[in-house]
């Protein structure tokens, strides 16, 4: 067998020029003791909304060994989906960078798999196990130990290199990697993030309430069939699937590399889409237009739904009507008038 070090040098080189990620690192896999509780009282207060799978043995996101008992260390990979495409100005139903192209879902699990045989061949008798997203692993959590970024204020994660247009996967394995430095958090005094963010959903710094972010009212909140509340629909912003606010006011992201990948490039129409098209969208057409595409996880109830949503919306604002802003601020309290000035971070 060859030396740790030796084998260690192999799996990034591997992991980076072979399998196509932007950034590796290893953590030791342990019990995520205080994300876990977090994670809990997240669960506990109901912010997960209706992803009822969150809630699900929770227990199994925290606890590595839960997936794989031989399990020593995580590898964490992340993927820049930053191309340099931007949406037109006029863009009336827009769609988060991440959705633009194929669907990582498709793309990220291949590639760890080919990691998981090279590990095999390394050393044999080797087992892992990998997850992309949908797996029961705290995936922001593992990136930050394994030292590729940071979590946000907005809880997503930020690498020097790349900002946070990265996604993210994780492979358990049984053999024991010397672990990275974790990362050190620097978003500073910056609350750009959370005074951007039109519906309130980071309540305070690190803290989501899924419930009222645009990302999972446009993709993950069911049944699809229920109609978006008025108040909900007026913040939108013109946000159809996904929302990147958060994301794009973030000084980090001013420093981010893109890529020219076609995979994470637009497909035909998705820069041009419409809340008139959307509303009455067929089942038929979703699947013809958005089969290979995160789009597809809306469904034609979902994409239907907030159509019918931004339409509401447009029509209201059209009318004048004044915005219904006194049950935003029941919960919420009153934005301040002027936003204080945020602190830049020095990317160095
Ligand atoms: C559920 C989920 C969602 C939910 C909830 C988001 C959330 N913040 O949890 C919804 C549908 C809203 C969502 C939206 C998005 N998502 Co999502 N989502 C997930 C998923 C499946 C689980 C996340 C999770 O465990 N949440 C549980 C809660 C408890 O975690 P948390 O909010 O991050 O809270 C943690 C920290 O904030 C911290 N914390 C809490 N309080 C405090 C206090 C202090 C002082 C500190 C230091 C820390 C701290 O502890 C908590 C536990 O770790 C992951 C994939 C995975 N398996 O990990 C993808 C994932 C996080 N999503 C991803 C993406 C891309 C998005 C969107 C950008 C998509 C979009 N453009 O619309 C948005 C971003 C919205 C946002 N601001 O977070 C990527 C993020 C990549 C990255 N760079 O980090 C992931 C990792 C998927 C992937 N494989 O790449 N998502
Ligand atoms: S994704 Fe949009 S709605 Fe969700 S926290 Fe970020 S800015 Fe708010
Ligand atoms: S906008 Fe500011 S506070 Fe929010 S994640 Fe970026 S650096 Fe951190």
């Amino acid at each position: 067998m060859l030396p740790l070090h030796q084998i260690a040098d192999e799996v990034r080189r591997f992991t980076l020029e072979e399998c196509g990620f932007d950034r590796v690192g290893f953590a030791r896999a342990e019990r995520l003791v205080e994300d876990g509780a977090r994670l809990e009282e997240w669960l506990h207060n109901g912010r997960h909304g209706t992803m009822a799978w969150m809630a699900r043995e929770p227990e199994r996101r925290y606890d590595p060994h839960l997936l794989l008992p031989s399990a020593r260390t995580v590898i964490v990979v992340a993927k820049n989906y930053r191309t340099p495409f931007d949406p037109g100005e006029d863009s009336r139903a827009k769609v988060s960078r991440y959705a633009w192209g194929r669907d990582y879902h498709n793309i990220l699990p291949k590639r760890l798999k080919r990691l998981a045989h090279r590990l095999e061949e390394l050393v044999p008798g080797t087992e892992s196990r990998w997850y992309v997203d949908s797996g029961p692993m705290m995936e922001k959590a593992w990136a930050e130990r394994a030292g590729l970024g940071w979590r946000g204020k907005h809880t997503t994660v930020i690498t020097r290199t790349h900002g946070s247009w990265v996604l993210l996967g994780t492979l358990l394995t049984s053999l024991e990697l010397p672990p990275d430095s974790p990362a050190t958090e620097l978003c500073g005094t910056c609350t750009r993030c959370i005074d951007a963010c039109p519906t309130d959903a980071i309540t305070a710094p690190w803290q989501l309430d899924a419930r009222r972010c645009i990302s999972y009212i446009t993709i993950e909140h069911r049944p699809k069939e229920e109609a978006i509340p008025e108040e909900v629909a007026e913040q939108m912003e013109g946000w159809a699937f996904g929302c990147d606010i958060c994301q794009e006011v973030c000084p980090w992201n001013r420093f981010e590399q893109k890529v020219d990948n076609p995979d994470f490039s637009p497909r035909p129409g998705v820069l041009e889409l419409t809340p008139e098209e959307l509303a009455v969208i067929d089942d038929a057409e979703v699947e013809r237009r958005f089969t290979g595409s995160p789009i597809r996880r809306a469904g034609g109830p979902g994409l239907r739904r907030t159509g019918a949503a931004m339409l509401r919306a447009q029509g209201a604002a059209a009318k004048n009507e004044p915005p219904n802003n006194a049950q935003a601020e029941a919960h919420s309290g009153p934005r301040p008038a002027t936003a204080p000035q945020p602190e830049i971070p020095d990317p160095q």
